[in-house]
């Protein structure tokens, strides 16, 4: 029911580069974005056959290298709900991406219609954003070059310049007839910013808070959102918000270089009681960090920060609304801090799950409570209401004002969350809201805990998929016997923990320690580098 000769016309003008082996992985297609034309027009194939799957309901294509540095760039598909791509759907997004030309693209179409039972005459509708980048508007040609040439039952929307949080946000409106929101750029400003106003009304405003946007989407698109908040209501200084010089993206800043280098990124010198915190790329993740009164250092507030600081507010909110029926429980990663798991679990009481990397696994794990936090320690998450949980907020009777207080809080905070994917948007205004109600300054909420120290450590392997991991990636199976070594020096260490993983977006291997003191944390790290190279 479609044009194959039209196909294979379009597809002659995105040849695939030879000697290059395409992988959708954590991070959906991610190279040097000049590589990448012939990928996007072959993504517009498997999002119209995932959108006919679906009877027609609108898939998402977001075009972004996230905290990559600008040569850089990807491109994630978006489920209906707003989600990551249903992952039995990847391997045909990897074999279309590698096919050699348009008979073997139409065969791969072929099986995967046949995998999949679709109908083809199904319509297909896209909706598409980017981020800042230079090679994006050339990938959208591709990718709707393609979407034309499949036919007249396929339609698309190309939304322009987004965050990709904005894009998951439009893709769940659409899907949901606008019971999410409106699809638009502005129904999202005019959601978070409504509810952010509500949380904030009748407490003292807190100091300007300076954010690092990276040089990237997150500029132009938290002006408009803090724009349309209001000045009196939340007081923001945007740095690092050059998106002319694209060369400038991600580059000595962004929250993936502040959580990496645990250091302050260019032009934020952290004054006393400065707030300052930090977007990537495409504005999906979020960290906070200030310089410590007492010793002047540096201090970073990563995911599990937020996390613990999300879940403790939420706790509150739910017991002060009388919903103590509500299961609240966090879901982290084995890269979380020890400490956090320890605070969340000790001192807040909540269950706590650790899965494997990747935000999909954490959201998949999320839904599973009624409330349920998500973050990854590099500062991507959100928190989840699933039905059992807003059905309750809707019908509660409060029984006393206070109550209703709560419960008219906890109601707004369904609507300033974004419940798709993590936004350091919606994020940033949690995250305002909780220091807004305590009066908190960012040393005030970093003692909740102390981090333990902890080492990150990239090694360089022949062959990484000679690494395979179970548990949560907590230990390995294979090569055999090394998961045995790591425990043996581990045990030599105070509150030693710490793992070994293949990099699911890099190639190599990462490892992971944590300890008492910062030189045994160190000494560990080194050693275990040692037993992996
Ligand atoms: P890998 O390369 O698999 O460790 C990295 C991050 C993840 C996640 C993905 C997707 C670390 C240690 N790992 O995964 O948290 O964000 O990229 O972007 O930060
Ligand atoms: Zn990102």
């Amino acid at each position: 029911s479609f044009d194959l000769s039209a196909l294979v016309t379009a597809s002659a003008q995105y040849p695939k580069p030879p000697n290059v082996t395409f992988t959708y992985g954590t991070a959906g297609f991610r190279l040097q974005g000049d590589l990448l034309p012939s990928v996007a027009f072959r993504v517009g194939v498997l999002a119209v056959l995932r959108s006919k799957k679906m009877d027609g309901r609108t898939i998402g294509v977001m075009l972004t290298a996230s905290h990559n540095p600008a040569r850089d760039n990807g491109l994630k598909v978006v489920d209906p709900r707003g989600e990551m791509l249903d992952t039995t759907w990847e391997p045909f997004a990897t074999r279309l991406a590698n096919a050699n030309d348009a008979t073997e693209i139409a065969s791969v179409m072929e099986e995967l219609r046949s995998a999949k039972t679709i109908d083809m005459s199904k319509p297909a509708h896209v909706v598409i954003g980017r981020d800042t980048r230079p090679t994006g508007p050339a990938l959208v040609k591709a990718l709707t070059d393609c979407l034309t040439a499949l036919g007249s039952t396929v339609t698309y929307q190309d939304y322009g310049v987004l965050t990709t949080p904005q894009l998951h946000y439009i893709v769940r409106c659409i899907n949901t007839h606008g019971a999410y929101g409106e699809p638009t750029e502005d129904g999202y400003y005019t959601k978070l910013a409504t509810a952010f106003r509500t949380l904030v009304s009748g407490h003292r405003r807190l100091s300007p808070l300076t954010v690092d946007c990276a040089n990237g989407v997150g500029a132009p698109k938290l002006r408009a959102l803090a724009e349309r908040i209001g000045e009196a209501n939340l007081a923001v200084e945007l740095v690092n918000d050059n998106i002319e010089a694209a060369d400038q993206l991600n580059y000595q800043c962004g929250a993936d270089f502040v959580k990496t280098q645990q250091n302050f990124s260019a032009n934020v010198e952290g004054r006393p009681l400065e707030r300052c915190c930090a977007l990537d790329g495409d504005a999906d993740r979020l960290v906070y960090f200030y310089r410590d009164e007492t010793d002047h250092a540096f201090k970073l507030l990563d995911g599990d920060k937020i996390s613990g600081l999300a879940a403790m507010f939420i706790t509150d909110l739910t017991r002060a609304a009388g919903l103590t029926d509500l299961n609240v429980g966090v879901v982290q990663t084995a890269y979380a801090n020890g400490s956090s798991t320890a605070y969340l679990k000790e001192v807040l009481q909540l269950p706590v799950a650790c899965v494997c990397t990747g935000v999909k696994h954490l959201h998949h794990e999320a839904e599973k409570f009624d409330i349920g936090v998500y973050f990854e320690a590099n500062g991507h998450g959100t928190v989840l209401f699933n039905h059992a949980a807003t059905q309750a907020l809707s019908k509660a009777q409060a029984r006393s004002p206070a109550q209703a207080e709560a419960l008219d809080q906890l109601r707004a905070l369904v609507d300033l969350v974004n419940q798709t994917v993590g936004d350091a948007f919606s994020d940033l205004l949690l995250v305002e809201v909780i220091l807004t109600h305590r009066q908190w300054s960012l040393s005030q909420w970093d003692h909740a805990y102390t981090d333990l120290p902890n080492r990150l450590v990239k090694v360089v392997v022949a062959d990484r998929t000679a690494f395979r991991t179970t548990n949560a990636d907590t230990q390995l199976v294979e090569p055999a016997g090394l998961q045995d070594k790591v425990n043996e020096l581990v045990a030599k260490y105070r509150g030693g923990r710490a793992f070994v993983r293949p990099s699911g977006t890099e190639d190599v291997v990462r490892v992971y320690a944590e300890a008492a003191n910062r030189h045994e944390c160190d000494q560990l790290a080194f050693k275990l580098g040692g037993l992996v190279f």
